[in-house]
């Protein structure tokens, strides 16, 4: 191995604590030599990993690469949080004693990097200068340098973050070894891979992947897993899966802002990069923070305040196009330094698709390669069809975003107006639906969900239930996550309205969308807006206050009465249903605040007794 000491010496890195990690997984991986990266390597990097086919080129400024084809999600099964503490158990969080785990990772990763580089990757996950900076510098240790490719757009990189700490010890030690990709075992009884958290070490020990969350692990293995973990430790702050926009109003001058969390697939980067509908757009702007992870926290003042950890954008590309999402393609342009991967690449003229991206795909297939890499041309019957990867993803830096906030760096954040939760649900849930009561927003967003996507019998509109949409980040026990959201949030003198929003109803007769969606979602949170405003008054229901049907602004809209009066009314039958699968899902949970189990009983009794007024009337 090269003189790690001469290495780290000329790269400027003071903090021995840091010297000390470095040297210490150096050894016990057998890496053939050690790199220290900061941001401004990108283009020499970038160089490297094209010279060694690692990625290609997607048209000019733009890059492509795959990933082993066992290797193209996260791994909920194989996700673990491990303590000492028997306590820190959930229900979501896999937990494992610390003891166990620790070595079994360093016994897999054991001589894992011999012959390979390990690049030392220090890094923030906040604007610098935040008050969450002692809760957000890391440093990963990567075998692999797409990894580091993405983390230099996802977070800040650079040596000083790490040699500037107020407490030198306070840094995340990232370690992520790719492991034998081929002999893994992936999906199967022997199984190799573990992606561990040591939460109360502060250790992230990840091994045998070399994608997304997996393997860059700035992203969510500190930003949600780590930090949910010391925020509630700590007592000051969450970390949640949420995406960040402001909302400025022309005619008054004022920006609110709001966050909030959607499981997978229900449409959160999209919102987060949503633009005016055409009729509104000379009086409202909407402005990008964040499309995944926020933290928030209440200041000395009592305002409750959220950053975006985050310095880039990794993007599901599946279904991304001038309709759903101009905003992102835009971020991902020719010039953006924007990293494709595990969509379809032409060979011949270095472009890139991905379903949904057209209609149609390319009609004439010559040059391209499906995301495994196969000639599109030759592979008729062989495979499900798709071409890209339905995981496949775009990485961008949060400043290629178009409309991405003026002060997106700020290190105070923004304070917070309103926090948003939303599933993607064919029936009860109306457009939008606000909440003014704390443990009643929090009670909404533990009960968040998603459809489950298969019909088994009698599940048929049962729910995936995913709190706050935390569920895979979970780090510490659910009951205890309630109530430090209640304390955090209970602790802001101007508390946030929350909502509960659907974009997703159906017509029960012939099954289209009731609302259409994308821009035009602005006119639910305009509502939300106006009614902590005491603008409008809405119209109270059991679960929570409807807009009146003349109080959202439809100014361009073509939406017919029948299909807003659904968006805007309550199946209380249903409702009632939903009440009982709520029941049994949140017996899961000790420790569970009474004043969420309050907020259950009340939503029930309040909808019994619209059903007995609906029977009498
Ligand atoms: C995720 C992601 O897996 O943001 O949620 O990549
Ligand atoms: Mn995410």
């Amino acid at each position: 191995m090269d003189d790690v000491e001469q290495t780290l010496d000329t790269a400027g890195v003071t903090n021995p604590h840091v010297r000390d990690y470095v040297r210490y997984w150096a050894n016990l991986t057998r890496a053939a030599r050690v790199e220290v990266v900061s941001a401004n390597d990108d283009a020499r990097l970038l160089q490297e990993s094209l010279d060694a086919g690692e990625i290609w080129p997607a048209g000019s400024g733009r890059y492509y690469a795959r990933s082993y084809q066992k290797d193209t999600a996260r791994s909920e099964e194989r996700t673990i949080v491990a303590t000492r503490n028997p306590a820190d158990k959930g229900v979501y969080n896999n937990w494992r004693p610390s003891s166990e785990m620790k070595p079994m990772l360093e016994a897999r990763m054991r001589g894992a990097c011999a012959g390979k580089a390990m690049y030392v990757v220090p890094y923030l996950m906040a604007p610098p200068g935040s008050p969450l900076d002692p809760y957000a510098c890391g440093v990963e240790l990567t075998d692999a340098r797409t990894v580091v490719l993405h983390m230099i757009r996802m977070s800040r990189v650079g040596v000083e973050y790490v040699n500037n700490l107020v407490d030198p010890t306070t840094f995340v030690r990232a370690v992520h070894v790719t492991g034998d990709l081929e002999s893994l075992g992936q999906g199967t009884a022997d199984d190799q891979r573990y992606f561990l958290t040591v939460a109360d070490e502060r250790t992230i020990l990840h091994y045998g992947s070399a994608y997304g969350g997996n393997a860059l692990l700035g992203k969510i293995a500190h930003g949600l897993r780590q930090a949910a973990y010391d925020g509630w430790t700590s007592g000051t702050f969450l970390a949640e899966q949420f995406m960040l926009i402001g909302i400025t109003d022309a005619q008054t001058g004022t920006t609110r802002h709001i966050c909030g969390g959607f499981p997978s697939a229900s449409g959160k980067t999209n919102l987060a990069m949503l633009l005016a509908p055409g009729a509104l757009g000379d009086r409202y702007r909407v402005s990008f923070y964040g499309d995944d992870i926020a933290w928030l926290w209440v200041d000395p003042d009592g305002v409750l305040r959220a950053i975006n950890p985050e310095f880039g954008v990794f993007g599901v590309a599946k279904d991304t196009n001038e309709r759903t999402n101009p905003v992102a393609l835009e971020a991902v342009a020719e010039g953006t330094g924007a990293l494709f991967t595990n969509v379809a690449y032409n060979e011949q003229s270095q472009q890139v698709w991905w379903e949904g991206r057209t209609p149609q795909p390319p009609a004439d297939a010559t040059g391209w390669r499906d995301w495994k890499g196969q000639l599109i041309s030759e592979r008729a019957g062989e495979t499900d069809g798709s071409w890209a990867h339905a995981n496949s993803r775009f990485t961008t830096t949060l400043a290629n975003v178009p409309n991405i906030a003026v002060d997106f760096n700020s290190p105070y954040g923004v304070p917070i107006d309103a926090i948003i939760f939303g599933g993607r649900t064919r029936d009860r849930e109306p457009l939008i639906r606000a909440i003014d009561d704390l443990a009643e927003g929090v009670y909404d967003g533990l009960t968040l969900g998603a459809e489950a996507t298969f019909a088994a019998e009698g599940l048929e509109g049962q729910l995936r239930y995913d709190p706050m949409s935390l569920r895979p980040f979970m780090s510490y026990p659910e009951g205890r996550y309630a109530e430090h959201w209640l304390r955090i949030i209970g602790a802001a003198k101007q508390k946030p309205i929350f909502a509960h929003v659907n974009w997703f109803q159906r017509d029960p007769v012939d099954d289209h969308f009731l609302w259409p969606g994308y821009r035009d979602n602005l006119r639910a949170l305009l509502w939300l807006l106006q009614l902590k405003d005491g603008q409008v008054i809405g119209r109270r229901t059991p679960v929570g206050v409807l807009p009146a049907l003349d109080e959202l602004d439809l100014d361009g809209l073509d939406i017919a009465p029948a299909d807003l009066d659904r968006l805007l009314s309550i199946d209380v039958a249903r409702w009632q249903k939903e009440m009982l699968f709520r029941e049994q899902y949140l017996e899961q949970f000790p420790n569970l605040p009474a004043e969420i189990w309050q907020a259950h009983r009340r939503l029930a009794a309040a909808l019994d007794d619209e059903a007995e007024f609906e029977g009498r009337g």
